[in-house]
């Protein structure tokens, strides 16, 4: 009997650790499983798996290379100013859990590859009965998942110190397989209208402030005069900037140019990103270009897989999960709407984190803090795609921003309560600056009634939108095209 448990788990964990938290697999597969139940032959089944799988690994090379080399950057501000600051960034965030864990709490969490099974078991169930729970979207993003899950132990064991292991797992499971079911629900059907039906919804860790960016820039939309990035011509010298790789470039030469300069050519030198001997300007140079370089590789790749991912998607959502969405990387965002909005983005949400950042050393805040790139770049810029896409101009502008300061503030107040800033870092990202510290406030003061309380709000969000619009809710991810004739022929 032991045996064949152990079996069991063994491919549960070889299932885990190369698909579930590998995105690039997990969307490969389900291509492929989608092109074989759609009837395609084996060989296009398999084009599909590798195209699909190719196509996010491109992805990952530009996400992963803005992040490798921007990331030091940004935190070499600590170690220049020999600031004692937590940095808010995801893996910062995780290693601080895992360094920290083990002291404040005496635990160690070991069971990540189970709990993301639980949940991804827990996140197709709702969706199977969306009849009843009108949830769309399935996670996919596993190794943000595993980042999240971290965080949530160490929130949870601030709650609950005396919780046992199954107990965690049960509370994890279920919190955060709601958090993850409704959270990227949530964003289905802004994501339609972003991409004009690719048939995607957000799998990441600002779903909640997308959303709500997203509905509040459709404010600004009444206002004529406020257009869209890509509608804007801009006249003379200006013009340049109407060009996206062009605009990039400048824009980064001059913060990253900014940034370096502050650090100075010795510190870089002395730290080993640059060499002796070499041209400052040439290094500001190269290093502020490489952002355009990255960001158009992450583009190419969302080209890639996307279009594979939407029309596979066909066979499960007509079978297995009628009317489902693959919740996918915020990433794949970017390659929609204007791409100048991504760069907007993320130096809106600089200016906000920067000022903030200023506000807490201000006001000798025990917690200082250094802007992460991750959550720098990757929230804002997704929040800018959004608000341009539903408002225009100065909603990219003014939200990116107002959500860098929320993302700040938010971490350096929870990191500090919880006490995970003195490890270092904290997750950092919009939902976690804001919505996990109100369920954590929640859970503290109101016991386990909390976590009941949680769940029913939770499920409740999905009922909400569905309310809203009863007749489009579903049609709008089944099909986008009957869904806008639909509005036309009501308004
Ligand atoms: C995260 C995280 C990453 C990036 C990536 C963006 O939150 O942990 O590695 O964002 O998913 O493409």
């Amino acid at each position: 009997m032991n045996n064949v448990l152990d079996f069991l788990l063994s491919i549960w964990v070889y299932f885990t650790e190369n698909i579930l938290t590998q995105p690039a697999f997990l969307i490969g597969f389900i291509v492929l499983i989608g092109y074989l139940l759609l009837k395609k032959t084996i060989l296009e089944s398999i084009a599909g798996f590798l195209k699909a799988t190719v196509g996010y690994l491109i992805l990952t090379v530009g996400s992963g290379g803005l992040v490798d080399n921007f990331r030091p950057i940004l935190v070499g501000l600590r170690e220049r100013f020999e600031l004692d600051a937590m940095v808010t960034d995801p893996y910062f965030g995780q290693n601080a859990v895992t360094v920290g864990i083990t002291e404040t709490f005496g635990r160690a969490f070991g069971d990540t590859m189970l709990l993301l099974l639980i949940a991804f078991v827990f996140n197709i169930l709702l969706v199977r009965f969306k009849k009843y729970t009108k949830l769309r979207a399935v996670f996919t993003t596993g190794n943000v998942q595993v980042q999240q899950a971290a965080t949530a132990f160490w929130l949870l064991l601030f709650c609950f110190p005396e919780l046992g292991r199954i107990e965690v797992l049960l509370i994890m499971g279920l919190i955060l397989g709601c958090y993850w079911a409704v959270g990227s629900n949530l964003t289905a059907g802004i994501c339609q209208d972003l991409t004009d039906g690719a048939g995607f919804a957000i799998a990441h860790q600002q779903m909640f402030g997308v959303y709500f960016f997203a509905r509040l820039a459709e404010k600004f939309k009444k206002n004529k005069s406020n257009r869209k990035l890509e509608d804007v011509e801009l006249p003379g010298f200006l013009s340049i900037f109407n060009e996206n790789m062009v605009a990039t470039s400048i824009l980064m030469i001059f913060f990253f140019g900014i940034i370096l300069v502050v650090l100075g050519q010795e510190w870089l030198i002395q730290a080993e990103f640059m060499q002796e001997g070499q041209s400052f300007l040439f290094y500001i140079l190269n290093t502020s270009l490489m952002f355009a370089v990255y960001l158009a590789i992450l583009q190419l790749g969302v080209r890639t897989f996307v279009s594979e991912l939407t029309e596979s998607f066909q066979g499960i959502s007509n079978t297995i999960l009628p009317g489902a969405v693959p919740g996918i990387d915020v990433a794949a965002t970017f390659g929609f709407g204007s791409p100048n909005a991504v760069t907007i983005g993320f130096l809106f949400g600089a200016l906000g984190q920067f000022l903030m950042i200023l506000i807490l050393i201000i006001m000798q805040s025990p917690t200082v803090v250094i802007a992460g790139f991750i959550p720098l770049f990757f929230d804002n810029a997704a929040i800018a795609v959004f608000a341009n896409n539903r408002g225009g101009i100065k909603a990219a502008m003014l939200f990116p921003f107002i959500s860098g300061i929320i993302q700040i503030g938010g971490s350096a107040l929870i990191a500090s309560w919880v006490g995970l800033s003195q490890y270092g870092g904290y997750l950092g990202m919009f939902d976690w600056a804001t919505v996990w510290p109100f369920f954590t406030v929640l859970m503290k003061f109101l016991g386990f009634a909390a976590v009941v309380l949680i769940v029913v709000i939770l499920l409740a969000i999905p009922q909400l939108q569905y309310r809203a619009d009863p007749d489009g809710y579903f049609l709008k991810l089944d099909d986008y095209d009957a869904y806008l004739k639909q509005k036309e022929a009501k308004s």
